[in-house]
C-alpha cells in the first residue's frame, strides 16, 4: 500500500468508526517510518473533520462524533509516544502550561500540540480540559512557565482566552508568560484582537510560533 493509499484509510477509518482499522494503520504507519506529524494532519484530522461536517449537516449524530473521537485518540495513544520517544531531548527549551478552557471537554487538537510541544524539547504541563481560567495563570506562575497554551473548540469558550489574556495583563505578568491560542473556531484575528502572543493554526505551527518567541 502506498503512503497515500495508508493516508486515505486512515481518513476513512475514522469516518467510518472503525476503531480496529485506525489502530492497525497507525501500526503500519510507524513500521514505514512516515512522518508522524504529516500522518495526523493528512491521514486522521481530515478524518475527525470530516465526521465534525457531517455531524453539522445533521447525517451523523452524537454517538458518531463520539466513535470518531474514540478513533481518533485510539490512534494517537500509538502514535505520541513514538512522536515523543523519536526526539532527542536536550536542555529544556521553556516551559508550557497548556489545557483547554473551562466548559469545553474537546482534547484531542491540545494533546497534539501538547505532544508535539514535547517532542521539541518544551517542559509541557498539561492542565487537561475544562480547566478553570485562574488555573493556567496559578500553574505558570508556580511553575516559572515561558508560555501560558489555550485550546477552545467552541465559540463560547473562546471568550475564556480573552479573560486569561486579561488575567496576565491584571496581573503585570505580560513581559514574562506569553499567551498561545488555537483551536477550530480561532484564528489570527482573534488572537490579535483579544492581545494573545500568539496563534498556530495546527501543533507543528504551534512549536513554530513558541520557538520564535523564545528566540525574540
Ligand atoms: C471530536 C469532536 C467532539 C468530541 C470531543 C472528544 C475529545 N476528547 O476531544 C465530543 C464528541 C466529546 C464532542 C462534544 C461536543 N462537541 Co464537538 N467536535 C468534535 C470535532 C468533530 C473534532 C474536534 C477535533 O478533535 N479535531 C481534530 C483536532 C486535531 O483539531 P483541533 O482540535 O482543531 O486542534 C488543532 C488546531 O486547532 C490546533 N490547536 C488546538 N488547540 C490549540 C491550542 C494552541 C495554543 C495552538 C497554538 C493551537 C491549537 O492544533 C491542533 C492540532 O493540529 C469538531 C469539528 C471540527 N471541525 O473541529 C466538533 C465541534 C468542535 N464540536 C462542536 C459541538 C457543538 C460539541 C458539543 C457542544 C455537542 C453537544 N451538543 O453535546 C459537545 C461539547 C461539549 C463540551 N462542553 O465541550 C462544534 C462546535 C461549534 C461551535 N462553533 O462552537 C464543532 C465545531 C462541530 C460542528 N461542526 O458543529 N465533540
Amino acid at each position: 500500500m502506498s503512503k497515500e493509499e495508508l493516508l486515505a484509510r486512515m481518513e476513512k477509518a475514522i469516518i467510518e468508526g472503525n476503531k480496529e482499522e485506525c489502530e492497525t494503520l497507525a501500526r503500519e504507519a510507524l513500521e514505514k517510518k512516515m512522518d508522524l506529524n504529516g500522518v495526523i494532519e493528512k491521514g486522521y484530522v481530515p478524518g475527525i473533520q470530516k465526521v465534525g461536517d457531517l455531524w453539522e449537516k445533521g447525517e451523523y449524530f452524537l454517538p458518531e462524533l463520539i466513535t470518531g473521537a474514540e478513533c481518533m485518540k485510539a490512534a494517537m495513544l500509538i502514535l505520541q509516544p513514538e512522536m515523543e520517544k523519536s526526539q532527542i531531548q536536550t536542555q529544556s527549551k521553556g516551559k508550557v502550561v497548556i489545557g483547554t478552557i473551562q466548559g469545553d471537554i474537546h482534547d484531542i487538537g491540545k494533546n497534539l500540540v501538547a505532544s508535539m510541544l514535547s517532542a521539541n524539547g518544551f517542559e509541557v504541563y498539561d492542565l487537561g480540559a475544562d480547566v478553570q481560567l485562574e488555573k493556567f495563570v496559578e500553574k505558570a506562575e508556580e511553575e516559572g512557565a515561558d508560555f501560558i497554551c489555550l485550546s477552545a473548540l467552541l465559540t463560547t469558550t473562546m471568550l475564556g482566552q480573552k479573560k486569561v489574556v486579561e488575567i496576565i495583563k491584571e496581573k503585570n505578568l505580560s513581559d514574562r508568560i506569553k499567551v498561545l491560542v488555537g483551536g477550530a473556531p480561532v484564528n489570527q484575528k482573534w488572537a490579535d484582537d483579544i492581545g494573545a502572543d500568539g496563534y498556530g493554526e495546527n501543533a507543528m505551527v504551534a512549536v513554530k510560533v513558541a520557538q520564535k518567541i523564545i528566540k525574540e
